[in-house]
């Protein structure tokens, strides 16, 4: 019995290694410097694909990944089919945040009714998030670099995620709304669980052990 698990490159990886130790699992080898997609562990029946990590839950609900890491922003636009969610990880933690130009008066736009054009990846959050405001939005879907897009004339506003703030004060933007804060979930096939269980629970446990510490 093989367990699978899928993990993006970058701040997920990284971040989750050390929760990996903590269930007794090391990778063979660094997803930066290997070309491989497939990473061999210290255990026979643990192996590590690496995908990008908008794709993470689509891997896990078609079961091709057992298990899998995703931030709560892609997963709220994933939808969760078939996804088991049991575990907040508390890791790659930031803020989706409406933000707009400097010189950009969001407040009286939105108090005069104008219909703002928001660029962003997040599509459904944003949808979602403008409508409980009951502000009308024209929504661009991008897939990346959106700081660029007020800043081109492509929209007004942006939805994007903040961590440090950098990214938005190099370009001359400024956060003007919170909609979430986000971490990243442990995310289980549900047939996974139920066929794979005696390999599977034992990690969880020791996942979930190692996030309450
Ligand atoms: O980068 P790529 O296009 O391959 O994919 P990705 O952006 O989906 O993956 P990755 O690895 O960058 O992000 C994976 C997950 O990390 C996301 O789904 C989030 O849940 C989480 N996360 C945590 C973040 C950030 N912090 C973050 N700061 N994801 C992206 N960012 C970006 C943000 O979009 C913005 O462009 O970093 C920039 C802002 O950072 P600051 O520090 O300048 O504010
Ligand atoms: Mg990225």
């Amino acid at each position: 019995m093989t367990i699978t698990i899928a993990l993006s490159k970058g701040r997920i990886f990284e971040e989750t290694l050390p929760l990996l130790a903590a269930a007794g699992i090391t990778p063979l080898e660094d997803p930066e410097s290997s070309r491989k997609l497939i990473l061999p562990t210290n255990r026979d029946d643990v192996r590590l694909i690496i995908v990008r990590a908008t794709d993470v839950p689509t891997y896990v609900q078609y079961g091709a990944a057992d298990i899998g890491v995703a931030g709560k922003d892609v997963l709220n636009e994933h939808g969760g089919e078939g996804l088991y969610q049991p575990l907040d990880l508390n890791i790659a933690k930031c803020r989706m945040m409406v933000a707009v130009r400097n010189d950009f008066d969001y407040a009286s736009a939105v108090q005069q009714g104008a219909r703002l054009r928001v660029a962003t990846k997040y599509v459904r959050a944003a949808r979602e998030h403008f409508a409980s405001k009951g502000v009308y939005v024209d929504l661009i879907k991008l897939y990346g670099s959106m700081e660029l897009a007020p800043l081109v004339g492509l929209s007004d506003a942006i939805v994007d995620l903040v961590s440090s703030g950098g990214t938005l004060k190099a370009n001359n933007l400024k956060a003007v709304e919170e909609i979430s804060h986000v971490s990243s979930r442990l995310v289980v096939n549900q047939a996974s669980l139920k066929l794979k269980r005696s390999a599977i629970q034992p990690m969880l446990d020791a996942f979930a052990q190692a996030v309450n510490k």
